[in-house]
Formats: structure tokens, C-alpha cells, sequence
């Protein structure tokens, strides 16, 4: 069922609605009443994760304004070696560390021959209208659970081994995701994520990483085309990393599947990095620079897939989280089939249950 402009993000009821509900919250706040009076799950989630800047802002401005996530940034680390000692070919310099810092993405880099990512794009393409085994629908989310041929892709060395230098020696893949951008295919606008409480709706975050202000999560982009300026390749701002999570405004006519928003801050078009790539590389980011990616104004197509690794200090839908309600994709996920996979090094700390990715691939 799809839910009326009015009561979307934006809308005037759901303005309404949610800043009614914040004031609530304030005075319940302000009197110190008991927990009690927050009457429903919800509202006793955001007063546990909103802060009070948050709230007031959002009530302020009648229900329009929220950072894009989580408010964090990550502090400049003490130098730029590598976390651990690889195969020299797959080996960083400090340099190139120290640029992944400052644009917020990895330059991207050859893991497969062309023709590889062709066939494999090929695969992708018809499985992505099949229900996926994992949720019983539809959904581009975690093929890799499904698809040994997926799993095998993400667990490349020349991938792995670039993201240990970054993240360090044991790493975990929470989930991935498909983005197919056909011929005419518009717009990702410019968005930026830390914990994931923007798409559990603001409820609540997905993850827990021990501390936010170091670099906890890590995204990997892979274009089953090539990925170009006409066909909507990646664009990222950069020293947008180092600045941390920004604030936006929900409304106007972009954003993310179902809920539209769009930035609260200027984008000096001098500081925007456009990032081509060719089909058989990769490109790793972190999910808090600011990217996005302009329309597909070709007629081929654009397909890519990404997934996201943390290391295992980081608990992901901690609680054994029975179902996930994705506020962006307008779906309620249920996780009884979803495991945290382990793809580099060994899990020791037993937060996530995590699964061996040889178990799948
Ligand atoms: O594929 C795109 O255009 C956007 C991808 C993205 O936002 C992501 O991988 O986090
Ligand atoms: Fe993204």
C-alpha cells in the first residue's frame, strides 16, 4: 500500500503529527516525568537515541530538519600506516591512507577482468526480480546469502586485503545491497550515514561500534558497467568525512527510494569528486563522506551492488533483532534467515554470531 504524500516524511500531516509528538516530548523531558507518560515504543526509542538538540531542531523548524544520521565525525588518526601487513600487491601506502582521509574514498582499483563482472552482472540482473530467499520477496538486499557467486566476489583478497589496512584484521559484511540504475534512472541524492537511525526511521541505530568518533564501518562499490559521468557513476564531497554527519531537510523532490530530503548546507561544486570507474574494479568508501550519484541519462544500463564491513567489536542489529523496518525502502525485513558473515580474520568477540563466508560461498 503507499502511503499519502501528506503522511511522508515532508508531508503536512506527518509534520503535523511528529511535531506535536516532539513537543510532547519536550515537556515530558523538561518535567522529568517517568518514562510511563512516552505512552508508545516509538517515542521511547527517539528519547533514547535523540539528543536534545535534535529534538528541539526538528521542532523548530515544524518537523523538517534532522541530521542525516547520528551526529558523529571521526577524529584525525595519530598517522596513516596501515592497520596490518599484507601482500605487498594488495599494500597501501601511507599516501594514499592519508588521501582516503581527505576525499573520504579509496581511488578505485582492478579486482576482475572485464568479461568476469559482465557475466557476473549478467547473473545479478535476472536474480534481482526473483524473491530473495532470505526476506521471501523481491528485495536487492543480501543476494550475497543467496549467491554463492556473490559471496566469492566480496571475499577477493585484492578487497579484503585493502580493507584490513583500513579497518583492521577481522572484518564482518552486515549486508549488501543492489543498485540498478536503468536507462533514464534518476538521481541518489547527496547523503551521508553513520549508525543507520535514519533508515530504522530515527528509532533507533542498526549499529553499535565502540567508538564513534573512529572509523567503524567501511562500504565497498562495485559497477557491473562501467560506471560513467552520463550513466550516474559515484560523486563524493570531499573533506566531507573529516566534517562528519551534516543536517538535512526532509521534503522536495529527491532522496533515497521512499523518502525524500535534501541537504541544510551549501555544496561548493569545487569539492565535489566525480569517481568513473571501469567494470572489474572496486571502490571503497566510508558511508560517512557525502556521495550520491547524478541520473542515467544513457540507454544502457547502470548496475552496480554494494556491500558494508565492520570489524566485530561492532555490534549489528544487536538483541537478535527480529525485524527490521526500513523507513527508506518502505519495508519491514524479517532477520530469522540473516547472519553477520565473517570475511576476513576471525570473529572473538561473539557480539554478531557471525557465520564463516565459506558457509555460503
Ligand atoms: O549506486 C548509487 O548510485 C549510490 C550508492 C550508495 O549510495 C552506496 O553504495 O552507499
Ligand atoms: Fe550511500
Amino acid at each position: 500500500m503507499k502511503v499519502p504524500k501528506t503522511l511522508r516524511p515532508g508531508g503536512f500531516l506527518f509534520r503535523l503529527i511528529t511535531t506535536k509528538a516532539m513537543i510532547y516530548l519536550l515537556i515530558c523531558r523538561f518535567f522529568k516525568l517517568p518514562k510511563a507518560f512516552l505512552l508508545i515504543k516509538r517515542l521511547r526509542m527517539i528519547d533514547k537515541y535523540w539528543s536534545q538538540e535534535m529534538v528541539v531542531n526538528f521542532v523548530k523548524t515544524l518537523g523538517t530538519k534532522l541530521p542525516q544520521d547520528e551526529l558523529c565525525a571521526p577524529r584525525v588518526p595519530d598517522n596513516y600506516q596501515p592497520k596490518v601487513e599484507v601482500d605487498p600487491a594488495y599494500r597501501l601506502s601511507e599516501e594514499e591512507i592519508k588521501e582516503f582521509y581527505e576525499n573520504g574514498f579509496l581511488k578505485p582499483f582492478k579486482v576482475w577482468e572485464e568479461e568476469e563482472m559482465d557475466e557476473f552482472g549478467k547473473k545479478l540482473l535476472a536474480r534481482r526480480t526473483e524473491v530473495n530467499s532470505v526476506y521471501g520477496f523481491v528485495a536487492d538486499r543480501d543476494r550475497h546469502l543467496e549467491m554463492p557467486e556473490f559471496m566469492r566476489m566480496i571475499t577477493h583478497p585484492a578487497i579484503t586485503e585493502r580493507l584490513a589496512q583500513l579497518l583492521g584484521p577481522d572484518l564482518l559484511t552486515w549486508r549488501s545491497q543492489i543498485f540498478y540504475k536503468p536507462p533514464g534512472g534518476g538521481p541518489v541524492g547527496w547523503h551521508q550515514a553513520s549508525t543507520y537511525m535514519f533508515e530504522e526511521g530515527f528509532e533507533e541505530p542498526l549499529i553499535f561500534p565502540p567508538d564513534k568518533s573512529e572509523l567503524f564501518m567501511l562500504t565497498v562499490w562495485i559497477p557491473a558497467d562501467p560506471a560513467t559521468l552520463e550513466n550516474g557513476c559515484l560523486k563524493f564531497i570531499k573533506g566531507s568525512l573529516m566534517n562528519g554527519i551534516q543536517w538535512m531537510r526532509l521534503g522536495g523532490d529527491i532522496g533515497f527510494h521512499a523518502v525524500n530530503y535534501y541537504p541544510d548546507y551549501e555544496v561548493d561544486p569545487d569539492s565535489v569528486i566525480y569517481a568513473p570507474m571501469k567494470r572489474g574494479e572496486a571502490l571503497i568508501f566510508s558511508e560517512r563522506t557525502i556521495h550520491g550519484s547524478d541520473p542515467n541519462v544513457t540507454d544502457g544500463n547502470r548496475l552496480a551492488f554494494n556491500f558494508r564491513i565492520v570489524a566485530p567489536e561492532t555490534e549489528v542489529y544487536p538483541g537478535n533483532k527480529k525485524f527490521h523496518r526500513s523507513a527508506q525502502m518502505g519495508h519491514i525485513y524479517d532477520m530469522s534467515k540473516w547472519n553477520a558473515v565473517s570475511i576476513r580474520g576471525e570473529d572473538k568477540t561473539g557480539l554478531n554470531q557471525t557465520v564463516p563466508w565459506q558457509q555460503y560461498g
